[in-house]
């Protein structure tokens, strides 16, 4: 056939796969569902024919050997029709040389003479024996963080910053973080495929279980990534997507963050065969569950309509609450701003409530509402809510909208602003820019710098408009009530109780 030919094979010796290639190149099929462990390879070798007389064996064999951590890369050449020299290359662990692999010729199969499953085990167990020194454990993710971009470097460095907070509260390890400038994106692979092999490569080196992309994948880039390299590939999106989907505590929570993981999804299914699993298996498989995982474009089609009616109904159900509230006529002033400026500590500090404030992005999912009772026996009602980040990933922002109306309501806005946040004023603009896109730049607004306990004295600047706090120990707690009590439209006028 004049076409190179190959198999992949089990350590039992038997044949997954029989591949069929063109004269000068074979692709390995899709073998991410076989699982590896830590420190271990893939159980799979991969043997295929070549008829190349100069290169026994290639950069793409060499490197599909390194990233899908294979047993060996085995190539026979083949000249008039016969067997020759045969190439057996395999992986090594780490060495003070940083020689990643090796490469034993014959002059023909039957000159192999090598034992291939105690070959196997030894150099297994010196790997692990690595990986056992870094003392990582099976359970744990860890990520390489890959941003690439065209941004100048301070920009770069806060994107991935955001990027690692975004991984540290979703419980992963941040091994180290990569910033790659790039002229345009390579719509095959989003970097060029060598430099993006030489990532990966680190990552695995490095132990890594998963790569983070700071930027947005589109479905045939992560298609292309994943099937490149043994590791999870995600996307800042799907980071985001997994902590809510942590966070999710009430049916409609939960009911939002799967309808945005399933919209996430849908357009990255590229027809059947697609590792679905490995697209959307989550942070430690926190997708939208394996059995889910297996529907086709069909049956996902199909739960997103069940899940959008069902958020239909309770939705209803929350339009009835907020119009009950309106009744009885209470001021709704709602605490915005960035994730983790200190909102809901803000919000306890008040009302002496308990709700969950934690130093992690996105630690409020559902927002609580509740009722204080402001000197001069004026009641209002204070809501927490959700926080806001740059480049919320569309599909959220659809799913979250019956909450995020919710802020139409508000007749006053607490922007609570962490004052140590070597970001805050791109965090500023970015609450606004959304505020903005819900038209809700006219709705009255007080800037509350938090967090003021940390800072020196008088080091911060000074903004005539804005109130200072620490909600954690009640500097500048009274100042904001005053201004809060200033600042209140008079009920006579703005709520009109609905008979
Ligand atoms: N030092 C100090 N820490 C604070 C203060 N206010 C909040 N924090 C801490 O900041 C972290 C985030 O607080 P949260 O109240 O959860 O912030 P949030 O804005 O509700 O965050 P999300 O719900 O995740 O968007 C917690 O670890 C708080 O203890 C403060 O005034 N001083
Ligand atoms: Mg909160």
């Amino acid at each position: 056939m004049a076409r190179q030919v190959g198999v992949i094979v089990n350590r039992k010796g038997i044949i997954r796969h029989v591949i069929l290639g063109d004269h000068h190149s074979i692709l390995i099929p899709d073998i991410s569902f076989y699982r590896r462990g830590l420190g271990r390879l893939k159980s799979l070798r991969c043997i295929h024919t070549h008829f190349n007389k100069n290169e026994g064996i290639n950069t793409e064999d060499l490197s599909d050997l390194a990233l899908l951590r294979l047993d060996a890369m085995v190539t026979v050449e083949v000249k008039d029709n016969l067997p020759g020299q045969v190439c057996f290359a395999h992986l090594l662990p780490p060495n003070p040389e940083n020689q990643q692999w090796k490469i034993l010729t014959f002059r023909h199969p039957r000159d192999v003479d090598l034992p291939f499953r105690d070959f196997i085990q030894e150099l297994e167990a010196e790997i692990q024996k690595f990986q056992d020194g870094l003392s990582l454990k099976e359970t744990e993710e860890r990520a390489i963080l890959v941003h690439a971009s065209q941004y100048p470097r301070l920009e770069a460095e806060r994107s991935l910053a955001e990027l690692a907070e975004l991984a540290r509260s979703s419980d992963v390890e941040v091994l180290e973080k990569v910033w790659q400038r790039i002229p345009r994106y390579n719509p095959a692979h989003l970097l060029g495929k060598g430099k993006l092999r030489e990532i990966l490569m680190k990552g695995l080196y490095l132990g890594a279980t998963m790569v983070i992309f700071d930027q947005d994948l589109r479905a045939i880039q992560l298609n292309n990534i994943a099937r490149m390299v043994d590791l999870k590939v995600i996307d800042r999106t799907q980071l985001i997507l997994d902590i809510f989907a942590r966070r999710a505590q009430s049916k409609e929570g939960k009911i939002q963050v799967e309808l945005a993981q399933l919209r996430y999804l849908l357009p990255r299914l590229l027809g059947r065969g697609t590792a679905m699993s490995r697209l959307m298996g989550g942070i430690g498989g926190r997708g939208p569950g394996e059995t889910k995982l297996e529907e086709d474009r069909r049956r996902v089609k199909q739960r997103i309509s069940s899940l959008e009616r069902e958020l239909k109904g309770l939705s209803r159900g929350r339009k009835e609450r907020r119009k009950r509230r309106a009744k009885k006529g209470l001021p709704v002033i709602s605490i915005i701003g960035y994730t983790n400026a200190g909102k809901s500590t803000l919000l306890n500090r008040f009302t002496g409530s308990k709700v969950f404030a934690e130093d992690q992005l996105f630690a409020t999912l559902d927002p609580t509402t509740r009722r204080l009772a402001l000197p001069g026996a004026k009641n209002v009602l204070l809501a927490d809510t959700v926080g806001f980040i740059r480049h919320m990933p569309k599909d959220l922002r659809v799913a979250f909208k019956t909450t995020m109306e919710e802020l139409e309501d508000a007749h006053l806005f607490l922007h609570v602003v962490d004052a140590t946040s070597p970001y805050k004023k791109t965090e500023i603009v970015a609450v606004e820019q959304i505020l903005k896109e819900m038209d809700l730049l006219t709705t009255p607004r007080i800037l509350v710098y938090n967090k003021i306990d940390l800072l020196e004295k008088d080091t911060h600047a000074f903004n005539p408009e804005a109130v200072y706090i620490s909600a954690l120990t009640k500097e500048g707690i009274d100042r904001l009530i005053e201004m809060l009590v200033e600042r209140l439209p008079e009920p006579s006028h703005s709520f009109v109780t609905i008979a």
